[in-house]
């Protein structure tokens, strides 16, 4: 507590607001340096928290905080609370700028995006607008559908598929 808001400095700033509609965040009540490349307010959405992106390109990332059993109907509605969807990749550099955020906010993965096959196997699309996926790149040995793994998770070193059902976060693109 008591540090600067330096325009420069990394900082994680904690807020409770309204559970919707979330149009701006009130009431900060915390701000403490981190070391992570986030700009990274934390809004509460209910007893939801998520680590929250600078703009990138036009859109911000919400990163959940808690570890919770994953449910892609259920997560992509708390996405569509904060005006956005579960986080789908346009090409390259936004997946990899999602997987570098994510690696980079306090505490641990898996951080669970809006891709999944789980309509048809090694399908991929993209759950909110029901589209084939415009971009994914998995890392080694990936996807290999262990256990009939549907769901797919972001890293710094690429998407694995893992089961839908698995404990983690997940990332949520709001338009900005
Ligand atoms: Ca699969
Ligand atoms: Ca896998």
């Amino acid at each position: 507590m008591g540090a600067a808001l330096g325009r420069t400095a990394k900082q994680m700033v904690s807020t409770r607001v309204p559970v919707q509609p979330l149009t701006r965040l009130l009431e900060y009540e915390c701000i403490q340096h981190i070391e992570s490349a986030l700009h990274s307010p934390v809004v509460g959405q209910g007893y939801v928290t998520y680590d929250i992106s600078e703009v990138y390109r036009g859109r911000q990332y919400f990163i959940s905080k808690e570890h919770e059993y994953f449910n892609l109907a259920t997560m992509n509605d708390r996405c569509k609370k904060l005006g956005g969807y579960l986080v789908q990749f346009d090409d390259a550099a936004e997946q990899r700028k999602v997987g570098s955020l994510a690696v980079a906010v306090p505490g641990k993965g898996p951080f669970f995006t809006g891709l999944t096959d789980n309509v048809r196997e090694g399908w991929f699309y993209t759950y909110n607008d029901k589209k084939h996926a415009r971009y994914h790149k998995f890392r080694w040995f990936q996807p290999d559908n262990w256990w009939n793994e549907d769901c797919v998770v972001v890293w710094d070193n690429g998407l694995n598929d893992i089961d839908c059902g698995k404990r983690g976060r997940y990332v949520c693109e709001v338009p900005v």
